[in-house]
């Protein structure tokens, strides 16, 4: 096949990701445990074409020329070698056009979902048959967090201790809904990744956020397993919590929750007081996600209505292939190609 489309959605961490081991591999320094949401797909579509002489991006329609193109051809040549490796001609390069639907900035981690999404997409175009577990290792490549979007609702990341052992697989556990409230759509100041480098580097309790992680997440994954809601949520917002402070620990510090997202926090244990089980997290940025059990979430999401815009999600699917939509842009040069 020389055109494929796929389409994955954000994940959102139950427990965090923070800290790699190998930059180069990607391989985190302790496993995670996240929700695969079923809103706001990345569709991405990859066509091969002998007329291109590099890789070409565009992003809901922005032809993309920076770091975020640099990102992409990465990732292709990666596919590309493992195609070579299997025997498959896909030295071509591609146009990868791909449409994100999820506000800019909204802290829905737009990379976890473009990567899963390009991985599944990027494989099936140069001819490399996959299962999930190679295609989620793949995507880690591109994003560490990728990995767990090739999963359908809750899933582990395990850290493993090379390429081969670093994967994410599914959890049993029960329903969960989540509700995303934006407290600030602007970009944020520091990247995941720049940010998450310095605390290995410059925090002093590094070490204990990656000893007490590996903790949290084998009693989060006997949580998921014993389907026990309120366990599950006390370890979701005390590993959040214990993220956002080793973070401020950072020199120089970085904090990115805001007075509004703290307030969010003091809104989710008043909803607690009152008997509706809810539990907040928040990533890199001041925007905040609420877990609880589907019935609660209507209640949760319009108390949380005064603190920002909220968006109600529940479990979603691992990233897939998708038939190409009809009006994928088609290149000049495959146009050319075609005459
Ligand atoms: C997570 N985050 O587990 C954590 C919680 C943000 C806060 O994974 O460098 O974009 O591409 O592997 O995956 C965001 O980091 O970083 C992230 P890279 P990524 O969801």
């Amino acid at each position: 096949m020389s055109i494929a489309t796929a389409r994955a959605y954000p994940n959102i961490a139950l427990v965090k990701y923070w800290g790699k081991r190998d930059e180069t591999l990607m391989l985190p320094a302790a496993g995670s445990l996240s929700l695969t949401l079923d809103s706001f797909p990345t569709t991405t579509t990859v066509r091969l074409s002998e007329q291109l002489d590099a890789d070409t991006f565009t992003l809901n329609g922005a032809p993309q020329t920076t770091e975020a193109l640099a990102r992409v051809t990465k990732f292709l040549s990666l596919v590309r070698e493992r195609a070579a490796q299997h025997g498959f001609p896909g030295h071509s390069f591609a146009e990868v056009h791909s449409v994100n639907t999820a506000p800019t900035g909204a802290g829905l981690a737009s990379s976890a979902s473009g990567f899963a999404a390009l991985a599944v997409s990027a494989a099936a175009a140069y001819g490399l048959r996959l299962d999930r577990a190679e295609l989620s290792r793949l995507a880690r490549r591109g994003s560490g967090s990728a990995a767990r979007s090739l999963i359908s609702g809750i899933s582990v990341w395990h850290a493993g201790e090379d390429d081969q052992s670093s994967f994410a697989e599914p959890v049993p556990s029960p329903e969960i809904a989540m509700v995303i409230a934006t407290v600030d759509p602007r970009q944020k100041a520091v990247s995941s990744r720049v940010a998450m480098r310095e605390t290995a580097l410059t925090s002093p309790f590094y070490p204990a956020w990656i000893t007490s992680t590996e903790q949290s997440l084998r009693d989060m994954i006997a949580a998921c397993q014993a389907h026990d809601f309120t366990r599950i949520g006390k370890i979701t917002e005390m590993h959040a919590l214990r993220m956002h402070a080793v973070i401020q620990t950072n020199d120089p510090p970085v904090r990115y929750l805001s007075p509004t997202s703290i307030a969010i926090f003091d809104a989710v244990a008043a909803l607690r007081e009152r008997g509706i089980e809810a539990y907040a997290t928040a990533d890199a940025g001041p925007n905040v996600a609420v877990i609880s059990r589907p019935e609660d979430v209507t209640a949760v999401a319009s108390a949380l209505t005064e603190h920002g815009e909220v968006h109600i999600a529940h479990a979603g699917a691992g990233a897939h292939l998708i038939d190409t939509p009809q009006d994928t842009p088609i290149s000049l040069q495959h146009l050319e190609g075609a005459a």
